[in-house]
């Protein structure tokens, strides 16, 4: 407002100066509907008269017309007082003028400062209503421009209230988003740490299971490596073989030559002698072969009595004279003698090694004719013995295989150790004993058992190191107690009239 009001008071002033200074002094304010006019004195256009020279100069003692005449009269006599008379005249007039000019100004100088007062009030009142008026034009162009800075502001606080609403929204959106999102991060960490337990524990399981596997994969390969090396050893035994085949091949050729040289020598003979051909030889038992010039102790066929079935059996050609049939024989254990009824029925075993003949042949053999039994025993010390039977025969699957021996004899112990004529024979799966308990599987293998008896000659055959006494083992009592530790056992029969 100072600041306005400065402009406007030099403005007063300068109308002021213009309303003084102007030729027709009028000045018109407008101010709402009315108008409002100023109409000034004019100060220097009012001049009294053509002739009534009034000059800036008020102090003019004399007028210049004045002095010519003052001139004449000094050329006359009476100048002096003509000149007095003038002068007083003139002052007259000058006092007259003086006092003219005097009401004239003083006429003058009131009522244009009255003018002026009234001028100086009137401009002042317009200057003032201008400026008023231009105060209020201006208040109300700043209140028109203040509400439009309000709106303006207001528009601009709602917009960005607005703006703000939204963001909050699209926050509130993300926070809730990234809840989910920890949510789902957690429960799949979760997830995670239980799948690394299992997968920790399967490592740890597939782990012990691959060290297994490599195990077996390098003892797999060793025995790779082992039969390979086998395989080619067998290769080069195979070339051997080969080369060795060409030469029996040779000497397979030269074999024919000789038999075909024979066959025509023998044919020749034939036709010579013209003798008729003997039947091929069927032999009962050893005792026979032995007859008809065998000396060596081997397995042979023999064709039972009354029987068209041929029979592999080891004949022993060296044992008191020889032409011996073996029923029962053991060595080093490799057959296992821990069998059922069928076994011992049809036999077990290779006639060249361990074996039991089977109880039919036995049973057909011996009751063919009669025979005598030894039993043949070496044992670990080496120390050999025997127990011989004069009559031995048993009967057939209808009885049991019983058995009947008599006549005992021997080193093998001062009594039988063969149970009394009678027995039964059981296997573990048979028991014909006359125990309570099952012999044959106390004792193990096929016997003819009492209860259980003295004897078992099929027990197990134990290694030389084992020391235990053992009751399932090999046994003949009355020679070396109820545990023999025997290398070899064999049970032989031959006609008892040999
Ligand atoms: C706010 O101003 C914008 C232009 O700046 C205009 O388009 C809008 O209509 C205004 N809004 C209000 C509520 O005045
Ligand atoms: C080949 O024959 C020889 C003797 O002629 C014998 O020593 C060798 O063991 C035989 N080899 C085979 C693989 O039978
Ligand atoms: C077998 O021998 C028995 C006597 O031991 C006899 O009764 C039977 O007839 C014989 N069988 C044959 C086929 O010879
Ligand atoms: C037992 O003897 C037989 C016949 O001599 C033989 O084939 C077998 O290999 C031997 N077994 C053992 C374990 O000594
Ligand atoms: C032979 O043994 C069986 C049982 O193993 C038995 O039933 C049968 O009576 C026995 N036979 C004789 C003649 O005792
Ligand atoms: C001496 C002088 O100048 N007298 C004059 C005074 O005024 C009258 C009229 O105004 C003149 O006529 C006189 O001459």
């Amino acid at each position: 407002m100072g600041r306005l009001l400065a402009p406007t008071l030099t403005y007063l002033a300068y109308l002021l100066a213009a309303v003084i200074g102007s030729q027709r002094q009028q000045h018109r304010v407008q101010h709402g509907s009315c108008s409002y006019t100023f109409i000034l004195p004019e100060a220097e256009h009012c001049h009294p008269a053509k002739d009534f020279q009034v000059t800036n100069t008020l102090q003019r003692d004399s007028p210049t017309e004045a002095e010519p005449d003052a001139t004449e009269s000094k050329e006359r006599p009476s100048w002096n007082e003509r000149k007095l008379e003038s002068l007083e005249s003139a002052m007259e007039n000058n006092t007259q003028w003086l006092q003219k000019l005097e009401n004239f100004i003083q006429e003058n100088v009131r009522s244009g400062m009255e003018e002026i007062k009234r001028s100086a009030v009137h401009t002042q009142t317009a200057a003032m209503l201008e400026m008023g008026t231009n105060l209020l034009s201006q208040s109300a162009e700043q209140t028109r421009k203040l509400t439009d800075v309000e709106t303006q502001v207001l528009n601009q606080t709602s917009r960005l209230e607005i703006q703000l609403l939204e963001y909050s929204l699209f926050t509130n959106r993300l926070e809730k988003h990234i809840l989910l999102q920890t949510q789902e991060i957690s429960r799949l960490s979760e997830k995670n740490s239980f799948l690394e337990q299992r997968l920790l524990a399967l490592e740890a399981r597939y782990g012990r299971e691959l060290q297994g596997l490599e195990s077996e994969k390098q003892q797999l390969h060793d025995l790779l490596e082992r039969q390979s090396r086998l395989v080619s050893r067998l290769q080069g035994e195979l070339g051997s073989s080969t080369l060795n085949s060409t030469s029996l091949q040779r000497q397979q050729a030269v074999l024919t030559d000789t038999v075909q040289q024979l066959l025509s020598k023998v044919s020749h003979c034939n036709e010579i002698s013209n003798t008729p051909k003997k039947e091929p030889l069927s032999f009962r038992d050893c005792a026979e072969i032995l007859r008809s010039g065998v000396k060596e102790s081997g397995v042979y066929s023999i064709r039972l009595h009354n029987s068209t079935q041929d029979v592999k059996v080891f004949c022993d050609m060296k044992t008191r004279g020889g032409g011996w049939t073996v029923l029962q024989h053991r060595r080093n254990g490799s057959v296992d003698f821990h069998r059922g009824w069928r076994d011992y029925k049809t036999g077990f075993g290779e006639p060249s090694g361990e074996h039991w003949l089977g109880n039919d042949i036995i049973h057909k053999l011996t009751s063919s004719r009669e025979y005598s039994l030894q039993v043949q025993l070496k044992d670990r010390e080496g120390s050999e013995a025997f127990s011989h039977y004069d009559r031995f025969s048993i009967d057939g699957e209808d009885k049991n295989y019983s058995l009947h021996a008599e006549g005992f004899s021997g080193t093998a112990g001062r009594t039988s150790s063969l149970t009394h004529t009678g027995s039964q024979f059981s296997t573990k799966d048979r028991d014909n004993d006359r125990c309570t308990c099952k012999c044959a599987q106390l004792a193990s293998g096929g016997w003819w058992f009492d209860a259980c008896g003295p004897s078992n000659l099929n027990g197990i055959y134990y290694p030389a190191s084992s020391s235990v006494v053992r009751y399932n083992g090999i046994k003949w009592y009355y020679w070396k107690g109820p545990n023999l530790m025997a290398t070899t056992t064999t049970m032989m029969v031959r006609p008892a009239h040999f």
